[in-house]
């Protein structure tokens, strides 16, 4: 891909709209940096830019025509319906995405994970497995790392293991990662995609563009990921937790097994083994499993990395035990169904801190399982009152709203007796109250520390 002098409309500036200009400058393109927040709310976080030649036109967007841009590039968190991508696309200026213009300069093998769920952690799980088998790894993307920034320092011998997100898959057009794995397929980010099916369509797009020597990695027990195998060009891996497959990695008599051609299935380790707890982790492990064979990765190096490896930040994150009470951030929890996973993998009584900003989502099955699992639920964010009258209506009794987030860990922390845990588990994304999960996770786990005084 030629970018030199190319003009180049880079819409929103967080960290992929930063980093794709930085990138494009640094290619000899003329990049123009755009967002809808004016100049003074960057704090001057902008001006590394400025001395690369990006031009910007903050709180406001310029005339699009294909006589003055060559291409746009767009942030993921930016739909696709604002004025000025429709603008590029009435004048037929391509439209791209930050991870596909990192993929036109991937030179490594990519090893792409998607899913409503668990993408994070298998996306983690999977890059430690590589750097335990000696490669070097690039672990980016959605994760939190644009790809754009460090895709050229990695070369054939290495490897990108990437999240990717439905945002980031909606763009792209050539995209061909070597491994596209599909954890599974639940309503989420419906207020952006619009429908199930367009949301299906962006996650598909991890193996659109793959060829006959690719794999794709796929939940047998979701419908819906299993039914996407008939979409497939390359070699469908199917994992299971609930079936012996005839092919593929599943479990069996409490056994992780794997058996990619026909013959023998070959042990990798006892599921008792694995350092990550819950039966959806169980299916992360699995996907990372089936991962790490297509590319050939030994199953004694996978076995050693799923004996160790324990979790990352955010995703049923223990912050500190403090009088027998059990803090547990899972600022990660963004939908109904990552809170339902959260609240499942919990034996002790519960007291939820739950709420911010519903991405389209329906609160009623999360709100039975709040009632199964929860002692009391905290609400708060914007859905407060959605999550509050679910919760009412499933029977729960102590359901208490707030509307400050350190009063609503004081809150959970007179609700909790020892024994029992303090769980953020949103089901909702954070953007009402802060600019990240990682914020609001990183705000949980001051407060707790603070109570400890
Ligand atoms: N903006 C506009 N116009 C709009 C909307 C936003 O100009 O219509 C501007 C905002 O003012 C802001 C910028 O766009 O300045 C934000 O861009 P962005 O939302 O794309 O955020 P980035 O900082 O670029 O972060 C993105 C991902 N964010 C989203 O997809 C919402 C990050 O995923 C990712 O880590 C990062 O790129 C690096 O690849 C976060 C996320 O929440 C973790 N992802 C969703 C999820 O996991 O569910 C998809």
């Amino acid at each position: 891909m030629h970018l030199k002098d190319k003009s180049i409309l880079v819409v929103g500036a967080g960290k992929s709209g930063t980093a794709a200009a930085s990138f494009l400058a640094g290619k000899g393109a003329r990049p123009v940096l755009t967002d809808t927040r004016p100049v003074e709310a960057f704090n001057g976080t902008l001006e590394h830019l400025r001395e690369q030649g990006v031009v910007f036109s903050l709180g406001s967007f310029p005339q699009i025509t294909a006589a003055l841009f060559d291409l746009v590039v767009v942030s993921p968190g930016v739909p696709l319906t604002v004025p000025p991508v429709v603008m590029a696309q009435e004048a037929g200026v391509p439209v791209i995405g930050e991870l596909e213009l990192a993929w036109r300069f991937s030179k490594a093998p990519v090893v792409a994970i998607t899913g409503t769920n668990g993408k994070t952690t298998t996306t983690s799980l999977v890059g430690e497995i590589f750097k335990d088998a000696g490669y070097r790894t690039l672990v980016a993307g959605n994760i939190g790392i644009p790809l754009v920034d460090m895709i050229e320092d990695y070369g054939p011998q290495d490897v990108v293991v990437a999240e990717v997100s439905s945002f980031q898959l909606e763009t792209t057009t050539s995209f061909r990662p070597r491994v596209g794995a599909v954890l599974n397929i639940t309503p989420d980010h419906l207020d952006r995609h619009g429908s199930m099916e367009e949301y299906i369509k962006a996650k598909a797009n991890t193996f659109s563009y793959q060829e006959q020597c690719d794999y794709a990695v796929l939940n047998y027990d979701d419908p819906i990921t299993r039914d996407l195998s008939k979409w497939a060009r390359g070699q469908v891996i199917f994992f299971s937790r609930r079936h012996s497959l005839e092919r593929g990695v599943f479990v069996h008599r409490k056994k992780i097994m794997a058996r990619l051609e026909t013959g023998e299935a070959t042990e990798i380790l006892p599921v008792s083994e694995l350092a990550l707890p819950g039966a959806h982790n169980l299916e992360n492990a699995l996907a990372a499993v089936a991962s790490s064979l297509a590319m050939k990765i030994k199953t004694e190096v996978i076995a050693h990395t799923l004996q160790t490896f324990a979790g990352v930040a955010h995703r049923l994150e223990l912050v500190d035990e403090i009088n027998g009470v059990m803090y547990i951030n899972d600022s990660k929890g963004t939908n109904p169904e990552a809170s339902m996973k959260a609240l499942e993998a919990y034996d002790a009584p519960i007291v939820l801190i739950a709420g911010g900003r519903n991405k389209g989502s329906d609160f009623k099955a999360l709100a039975g399982k709040i009632k199964e699992k929860a002692k009391a639920v905290v609400v708060l964010g914007e859905s407060a009152e959605e999550i509050a009258g679910a919760a009412k209506a499933a029977g729960c009794n102590r359901v208490l709203k707030v509307k400050d987030f350190r009063e609503a860990v004081l809150l959970a922390q007179r609700e909790a007796g020892a024994g029992d845990i303090v769980l953020l588990s949103p089901a909702c994304a954070s953007w009402d109250m802060f600019n990240s999960y990682e914020e609001r996770g990183d705000l949980f786990k001051q407060v707790v520390h603070d109570l400890r005084g």
